[in-house]
């Protein structure tokens, strides 16, 4: 048994068995006060967006008890991807979570074959409602559908009805009904709640945009909010406004002068998901993306790891945005069958816009931080080439580090090769790894190691001189994480736009088990790997930071964490 679960996650979330994918619903945050009946039909449609936000204004201090609800894509059958329902669980920290039988799950003929993702939108008069995707026959036709909480004065909304009036929306004759799913949170603008579904036509990958007035009948716009030729099917959509100024998140019917659209797809055709940022024109009901940023495969990343079919949700009782991404596994599919389960979800991320209006930045959100349990420290501490030096955290292989390095200056930064510039950020790496000895770098982690170093999981900064600037490349190199076999081992890795004036950089990696979660530069960057070590397990995993560059480096400050298991899976008590 213990062998079977050597690579089970400690605290990030996974269910007990089987497969798991999309965490869905966008978990969604119940104010019990809110909870006032099942009104949601009829909506003023003279509402306007100013109401709106200030509705959560007031509603606000009356929250007490919140729930979390992560509903996520599950086969309750085995731990390959089919058969799938919404499976549910709760929180009341996003960290410790108890588990609920499935929200939803096929029962009728508009979801018989399947009830794939979707989102969850709470109105204002306190109902929430979940759209999802259902699929309809065995050639994989997809339609969108809605349900409704049974019960709305139960906080953990354990039962769902699906009306006998869906769909809410059927595809037309123009659109590829094998590929329309994944409804979006709905906003509201310009008298109408608005929700996309992601396409493809073709090979052109479109967000569709369907408005309706009282939530129940949806019409098609005359065209896509946005659609980007070359991209493939977009998978779960998602489209949010963040904040000019601050890191407080908003309402996704938030719209106006200090406030910049996020529009993130997930590419199934790579697996990736990139994100533009932009302007809602929300008259014409269409996005434009920022000059300058690239529209497409080779975007903007929210993780240039394993991290897919991500969403957010406004948290209206901490004012924050909040991201929950899927990681697959990357093993053999008849490993993942032997170990009986498959697929974990991230940390949940807070995100928020960068002061220089050109990127998102994201940080694990705080909670996670109480299950930091024994703790070491490091500070002043010198990397000459070649050094590794361990620290010594009781649990290796279920910690949370966050360290700062510094160095006297960048003169020893290597030349970029232009070359580099047309390849992916992973090939660089994979020519410029942890050993290959450098200028400026590689320094950073050696995550999930053996004691000899046979297995290591490396995540680590390089620092390039191109001719107008430097470049800075983060890595999390799998290729060294185990001597099993069988295994995908990318070398994921990004570029991090990132202010070298102090002449620090930092880097902070949440590591449990199979999965090493890392953030760049103060959250400029995130990389998430899978790994599956076969002897630098359990308590014989080590942790080290590391130097091969000629430029002595400095680890000014680091924390090491144990992390403590948190509540999972404990079922509510009925
Ligand atoms: N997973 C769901 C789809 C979605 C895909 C099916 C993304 O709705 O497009 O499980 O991983």
């Amino acid at each position: 048994e213990n062998v079977k679960q050597l690579h089970r996650t400690g605290y990030h979330f996974q269910p007990p068995k089987h497969w798991i994918n999309d965490p869905n619903g966008k978990p969604i945050q119940q104010e019990h006060d809110r909870f006032h009946g099942l009104q949601f039909f009829q909506i003023n449609p003279d509402f306007d967006c100013f109401m709106c936000v200030n509705w959560f204004v007031r509603a606000a201090p009356m929250y007490y008890k919140g729930l979390y609800h992560l509903f996520y894509q599950y086969n309750p059958k085995g731990a390959v991807w089919g058969n799938i329902v919404w499976a549910h669980s709760v929180s009341k920290d996003l960290i410790n979570w108890e588990s609920l039988e499935p929200a939803i799950y096929p029962s009728k003929w508009f979801d018989n074959y399947g009830c794939w993702s979707g989102s969850a939108t709470v109105l204002p008069n306190g109902g929430p409602v979940i759209f999802y995707t259902g699929i309809v026959d065995e050639h994989n036709s997809q339609i969108q559908n809605y349900a409704v909480p049974a019960n709305l004065s139960d906080p953990y909304l354990r039962k769902w009805v699906k009306p006998d009036d869906n769909p809410i929306v059927n595809p037309d004759a123009s659109v590829n009904g094998s590929a329309f799913r994944d409804p979006t949170t709905a906003w509201w603008a310009e008298g109408h709640w608005k929700i996309l579904v992601g396409s493809r036509r073709k090979h052109r990958g479109v967000a569709y945009l369907y408005k309706s007035r009282d939530f129940k009948k949806w019409v098609k716009a005359k065209h896509p909010l946005h659609s980007v030729q070359g991209t493939g099917m977009w998978e779960c959509p998602d489209f949010f406004p963040v904040s000019l100024s601050g890191e407080k998140g908003l309402d996704p019917s938030v719209m106006g002068q200090n406030v910049k659209h996020v529009l993130k797809v997930s590419l199934d055709m790579t697996r990736y998901e990139y994100y533009t940022l932009g302007t809602y024109d929300k008259k014409k009901d269409r996005y434009f993306p920022d000059e300058g940023l690239v529209d497409g495969w080779a975007g903007l990343r929210l993780d240039y790891g394993n991290f897919y079919a991500s969403k957010t949700f406004y948290d209206p009782s901490t004012n924050r945005r909040i991201l929950w991404g899927w990681a697959n596994e990357s093993d053999a599919v008849q490993q993942d069958k032997d170990k009986g389960w498959a697929g974990i979800q991230l940390i949940p991320r807070k995100v928020w816009l960068d002061p220089s209006g050109k990127q998102l930045l994201q940080w694990p959100v705080a909670e996670l931080e109480k299950l930091r349990g024994h703790t070491i420290q490091l500070s002043h501490q010198k990397l000459n080439q070649g050094d590794h030096v361990e620290v010594k955290v009781t649990t290796a292989a279920q910690a949370d580090v966050d360290v700062t390095f510094s160095f006297p200056s960048l003169d020893k930064a290597e030349p970029f090769d232009p070359k580099w510039a047309k390849l992916d950020a992973l090939d660089v790496c994979a020519q410029k790894g942890s050993k290959a000895p450098g200028g400026l770098g590689p320094f950073g982690l050696l995550t999930l190691a053996s004691e000899k170093l046979e297995e290591f999981t490396p995540v680590f900064f390089r620092v390039f001189k191109a001719a107008d600037k430097h470049k800075v490349l983060l890595c999390s190199d799998a290729r060294s994480s185990s001597l099993g076999e069988g295994l995908y081992k990318p070398s994921f890795a990004g570029f991090v736009d990132v202010d070298l004036t102090d002449k620090k950089l930092s880097l902070r990696s949440l590591i449990d088990h199979s999965v090493v979660e890392s953030f760049g530069a103060g959250g400029r960057i995130a990389i998430t790997s899978r790994v599956y070590p076969t002897t630098a397990v359990f308590e014989k995993a080590r942790l080290f930071v590391f130097n091969n560059g000629s430029e002595t480096i400095t680890v000014e400050s680091l924390n090491a964490w144990s992390m403590n298991k948190p509540v999972m899976n404990v079922p509510v008590k009925s």
